[in-house]
C-alpha cells in the first residue's frame, strides 16, 4: 500500500478487519517488519489520539518514529506557488516535503481545513504535495476532508460491538460552538457505505448535507428521532456547513440548534444503542454527562482501537516497501 487515504486503499474489507484482529490479539507480531525503518508524523495541528496511537502502533511494528509539529519549532512554511515569500513564512513546503521525505520511509500527515475556500480544502493540496513530492508512502492522519484512520478503528469497533448481523448505524450531527471540519463525518460515511454489513442512516439539520461523494449509498432522514429509532449505533459528530446546498456556508456554523445535543432521552428511542464520537468531544454541546458516561457509551474502546487500525496500515506500508 503506497497511499492511505480512502476506503478502497485497503482493498477487502472482510480481509482488513480479519487482521485487525489477527494484530489485536499478537501487537508485536510483526515487529520484525519495521526494524530500520523510520516513520516520520507531521502536524499541522493539534491531537491527542492520533498522535499517541500512531506512534504505538509504529513501535509495536518495530519502526523508528520522528514527530515534527510545524507550528511549534519548525520555519512557517508557505504552500502557495509564485508567491513572494516576504513575510514571515521562511521556507516553502515545495523545498520542505522532499526534505522530509529524506529522513524516513513512511509519512503520516495531519493537514487540516481552512473552512475558507471549499475548492481549495476538497483539492486537498497539502496532502497531495506531500505524495507528489517526498517520494514516499503518504498516509492522512486527519486531513482537510478526510480521516481515515478514525473511520477503520470505528468500523472495527462496530465489528466488535454489534449484536445482529447487519447493524442500523446512525450518524448524526451535533451542534459545537467552533467551526469543525467534515473530515470525520466524510470518512464514517464512506466506510459506512463501503461496509458490507452496515445499515447506515444519516441525520442533519437542513443545509448541511455531506458532499455525495461520500454519502452514496446512505439513506438521509431529517427527523433526528425517526432516525434514531431502532439505532444500534450512535455516532455523533458535528461539522461546519459542507456548502454543498448553499455554496456561500461553507466553514460557517449556520445551525446551533441544541435539541440535536444526544441526551438519555435521545437514546432512549434506540435500540440500547451504543454511542460513539471519535473524540476530542464537548459535553453539553455535542453530548450530556449521562449518555457519554452510561455503560452503553464505547468511546475509549473506540479511541483503543485507534492503535490496531493504525498497525494495519503501518504493517501493509512497510510490506511494500
Ligand atoms: C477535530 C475535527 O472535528 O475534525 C478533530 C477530530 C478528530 N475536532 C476538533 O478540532 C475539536
Ligand atoms: N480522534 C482523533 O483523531 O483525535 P485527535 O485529534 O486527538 O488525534
Amino acid at each position: 500500500m503506497k497511499t492511505f487515504i480512502n476506503v478502497e486503499d485497503l482493498g477487502n474489507l472482510n480481509q482488513a478487519l480479519a487482521e485487525a484482529q489477527e494484530i489485536k490479539q499478537d501487537r508485536f507480531k510483526y515487529q520484525h517488519l519495521g526494524r530500520n525503518k523510520t516513520l516520520l508524523m507531521i502536524f499541522f495541528n493539534n491531537s491527542l489520539r492520533t498522535r499517541l496511537s500512531t506512534q504505538k502502533a509504529a513501535m509495536n511494528l518495530g519502526m523508528n518514529v520522528i514527530v515534527l509539529d510545524v507550528n511549534a519549532g519548525a520555519w512557517k512554511l508557505e504552500t502557495e506557488r509564485g508567491v513572494i515569500m516576504n513575510g514571515d513564512k521562511s521556507e516553502h513546503l515545495l523545498e520542505a516535503i522532499p526534505v522530509m521525505g529524506c529522513y524516513c520511509d513512511i509519512i503520516g500527515v495531519r493537514s487540516f481545513a481552512n473552512l475558507k475556500d471549499r475548492d481549495y480544502d476538497y483539492a486537498e493540496m497539502v496532502l497531495n504535495q506531500f505524495i507528489k513530492y517526498s517520494g514516499k508512502p503518504v498516509f492522512a492522519m486527519e486531513t482537510a476532508t478526510v480521516h481515515p484512520l478514525q473511520a477503520f478503528a470505528d468500523l472495527i469497533t462496530i465489528e466488535e460491538y454489534k449484536k445482529v448481523e447487519r447493524p442500523k448505524v446512525v450518524l448524526t450531527w451535533a451542534p459545537h460552538c467552533r467551526a469543525l471540519p467534515q473530515a470525520v463525518p466524510n470518512s464514517f460515511a464512506q466506510w459506512m457505505t463501503a461496509a458490507p454489513d452496515v445499515d447506515l442512516v444519516i441525520t442533519h439539520p437542513r443545509g448541511y448535507e455531506l458532499d455525495p461523494k461520500f454519502t452514496q449509498g446512505a439513506r438521509i432522514e431529517y427527523d433526528q428521532r425517526k432516525a434514531f429509532e431502532g439505532a444500534d449505533f450512535v455516532y455523533a459528530k458535528n461539522w461546519s456547513n459542507p456548502g454543498i446546498t448553499t455554496p456561500a456556508d461553507y466553514g460557517k456554523i449556520t445551525c446551533e440548534d441544541m435539541t440535536w445535543t444526544v441526551d438519555t432521552e435521545h437514546m432512549s428511542w434506540t435500540n440500547d444503542g451504543k454511542f460513539m464520537h471519535c473524540l476530542p468531544v464537548r459535553r453539553g454541546l455535542i453530548v450530556t454527562d449521562d449518555v457519554i458516561e452510561s455503560p452503553n457509551s464505547i468511546v475509549i474502546p473506540e479511541a483503543a482501537n485507534r492503535e490496531i487500525s493504525c498497525s494495519v496500515v503501518l504493517k501493509r506500508m512497510l510490506e511494500a516497501l
